[in-house]
């Protein structure tokens, strides 16, 4: 198959020749031992003077910095952004974002939030996705989520909320679940939190890859044109490939089987050429409309639904190159959403406020001193030049005599930019000093109810079995009894069920009228994007007597989608073909799971297919495969009756059976996966494991 032979080839390519550079000190001195300290005697006392051991111990003891206190399990890639055309130029003078010919250097960093650094990817857990625009006007930081809501309205509930999600502070226990008496403690006490639970609770925190996750600036900003014209704008990322959920089962079993499940992914899709893609779309609103709406702009729990205002496409965002070294850019690129460029600005979003705040000070404390923007992941393009000088790890070496402003002495440099200089939007302000939530903050259920209202029936059902899942891990029962309190609030149908699941007296009738409003934009069946089939994954399963043909006919029309199908046999090597060619295996099957696949591709071949079937470990994975709802191809002679010992209905949906191999037979698998799953067609709640 073509993709095999790409595949030899990126391995070729990484074949390093033999080196004949010596090592050496920090200091550079050059090294003949690395492998014995300096002694007395082969056998005798180690020696002090041993600087080479003293400074391989002490860099190496030195090796760790502080983690993100939050969004510490992360995975970044470098790309780039590209505005479509001009048009956004009647809003703002931010170039990278009216120029159509440039194209804007980034760096993406995704992260799950609650888990320490060595936690699992697939958690139920919000994403981050926080790009850094590389601009010519300095650096854009828009450090959002894949949900387009939040927690909490004021960023002074931020380290209470984070205290609760995070393990119990007696214990340590439980990493990166929210599962726990805590978080759910916070909830039932802080009803603001509704809405985002709702997503939380969705299959968007169970994200089948970062390529397949939308993105939101979630705030409200500010575009200023050359006048200092404000129009609100929220920003939205739509992938191309769609977005796609794993379900809870499959989600927990990764975990295990491949913790690095989503890195690994977003890490081949870049390697292999498969590109992540984004659309960036832009929801706008003029600075009159401030108050049109039922819910306060500024409230960050809150969203514009996109059947009121539409988001607007207006550019592509590529990731197409993984960092060298993985400390060095991912783990030491410093976010901070203070980071703004001409053009935009913030609002009184009392959230945003709180965080223009908290991550340079963060970025302070996690990589030791000011001089962290001049790491090269975080160095703008732009030119930069001032008068901070000296601290901790200082790389520039400034040669000007002066490093103050005004001065004669440098002929006055740098001199005050003029048109070019950034200006915040001169918001007229008044009102008393007071520590209070605005009223226009107070409606916490409304738009909870809408999100809830939009989903399909599946995601309803997933949306139930995860606060069943969730609160009946909390042991407190009165804390489960406040949750069902304000999910009633939400919807009577999602609170009793929930209720009847965790032991709670369901509530007997609703408090609050369902206003039965939806928004078809929230739902994920309405999100399959341009490229679902791209870098999927699809495993094929093959024993000694498979029959080539189908794995050529089926695995071609899968490699011209896109796909990447991965052999897996009983063990590792070649087994021999019903033709008696030799198939290469690229797996063996007891190394990867079905979990880790799309899709499950069973070639004919009467001899490995009543081999396939005295495997227990084969067979688990077709019926699990199934469980979770996956296309399944089986084609080719006999290929079927691995379908029967697995107990899969031949005629089940996303089930593709064929005696012989053929183009259309290919193709609808090929349809299958950009189906992604079949959740609501298969019956499968008597299906163990
Ligand atoms: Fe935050 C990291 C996203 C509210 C304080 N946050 C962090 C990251 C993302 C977000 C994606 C990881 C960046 C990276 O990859 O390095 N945070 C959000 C979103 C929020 C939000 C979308 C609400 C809309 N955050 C928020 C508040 C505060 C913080 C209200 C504090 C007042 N966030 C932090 C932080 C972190 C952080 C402690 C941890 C590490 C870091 O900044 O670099 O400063």
């Amino acid at each position: 198959m073509a993709h095999r032979d790409e595949k030899q080839a990126q391995l070729d390519a990484v074949r390093v020749e033999p080196c004949d550079a010596p090592l050496t000190t920090d200091q550079g001195i050059q090294v003949d031992d690395t492998d014995n300290s300096l002694k007395v005697g082969e056998r005798g006392p180690s020696l002090l003077q041993d600087f080479h051991l003293r400074e391989k111990i002490t860099h190496f003891d030195h090796e760790r910095i502080p983690e993100r206190v939050v969004h510490a399990r992360g995975a970044g890639a470098y790309g780039t952004f590209q505005v479509y055309d001009d048009s956004l130029a009647e809003f703002t003078r931010a170039e990278f974002l009216t120029d159509p010919s440039i194209e804007t250097p980034v760096f993406v960093r995704f992260s799950t939030v609650a888990g320490s650094r060595g936690s699992a990817d697939t958690v139920r857990d919000v994403r981050g996705f926080a790009t850094k625009f590389y601009t010519r006007q300095g650096n854009f930081d828009l450090v959002g989520n894949n949900m387009p809501v939040f927690f909490i309205q004021d960023g002074i509930k931020f380290p209470d909320f984070v205290h609760a999600v995070k393990p119990e502070p007696h214990n340590e226990i439980p990493q990166a679940q929210s599962a726990h008496d805590t978080l759910w403690d916070f909830v039932q006490l802080q009803p603001e939190t509704m809405h985002m639970m709702l997503w939380a609770m969705s299959d968007r925190a169970l994200p089948r890859s970062f390529a397949t996750m939308q993105g939101f600036g979630v705030h409200t900003f500010r575009l200023l044109d050359a006048r200092g014209r404000s129009t609100f704008v929220k920003f939205h990322w739509k992938p191309k490939a769609g977005v796609h959920s794993t379900i809870w089962d499959e989600t927990q079993k990764i975990a295990g089987k491949d913790p690095d499940f989503q890195r690994r992914d977003l890490w081949e899709r870049i390697e292999t050429g498969a590109h992540p893609e984004w659309e960036l779309c832009l929801q706008l609103v003029p600075e009159e409309d401030e108050h049109k709406f039922d819910f306060d702009l500024l409230d960050a729990t809150k969203l514009i639904p996109e059947e009121e205002v539409p988001a607007r496409p207006v550019g592509r965002l590529v990731l197409n190159r993984n960092p060298d070294n993985y400390f060095a850019e991912t783990e030491q690129v410093a976010f901070c959403t203070a980071n703004i460029v001409p053009g935009l600005d913030f609002t009184n979003d009392p959230l945003m406020q709180a965080r223009l705040f908290s991550y340079l000070d963060t970025q302070l404390f996690r990589l030791g001193g000011p001089n962290f923007p001049q790491l090269p992941v975080n160095k703008p393009i732009a030119p930069v030049r001032n008068h901070h000088r000296d601290s901790f790890h200082q790389h520039e070496i400034h040669t000007a005599k002066t490093s103050y402003h005004p001065n004669t002495l440098s002929g006055g440099c740098p001199v005050m930019a003029g048109d070019t200089a950034f200006a915040h939007y001169p918001a007229p302000t008044q009102g008393e000093i007071v520590r209070k939530r605005a009223e226009s903050f107070g409606d916490h259920y409304s738009q909870a109810t809408l999100f809830w209202n939009s989903m399909s029936d599946v995601e309803k059902e997933h949306i139930v079995a995860a606060f069943r899942f969730e609160l009946g891990k909390v042991e407190t029962v009165q804390i489960r009894e406040g949750v069902v309190v304000h999910l009633n609030h939400v919807d009577h149908d999602l609170a009793v069920q929930v209720a009847q699941g965790i032991g709670v007296t369901p509530p007997e009738r609703a408090v609050t009228q369902n206003h039965g409003r939806t928004s078809p934009a929230l739902s994920q069946v309405n999100l399959t994007g341009d490229e679902p089939v791209k870098a999927r994954k699809v495993a094929v399963l093959v024993g000694e007597g498979s029959d080539s043909g189908a794995i050529g006919v089926v695995g071609d029309a899968l490699a011209d989608a896109g796909a990447v199908s991965e052999l897996l046999a009983a063990h590792s090597g070649t087994v021999q073909s019903a033709d008696g060619g030799r198939i290469t295996v690229d797996k063996a099957i007891n190394t990867m799971a079905s979990v880790l696949y799309d899709a499950i591709l069973i070639p004919g071949g009467e001899a490995a297919v009543r081999a396939l079937g005295k495997d227990g470990l084969a067979v688990f994975y077709v019926t699990e495969a199934y469980k979770h709802g996956k296309p399944i191809a089986a084609v080719g002679p006999g290929a079927a009756d691995l379908l029967d010992k697995a107990g899969v209905p031949r005629d089940a949906a996303g089930v593709i059976v064929a005696e012989t191999p053929d183009a259309s037979t290919a193709q609808a698998f090929v349809d299958a996966i950009a189906r992604h799953r079949f959740w609501a067609e298969r019956e499968v709640d008597h299906i163990p494991g």
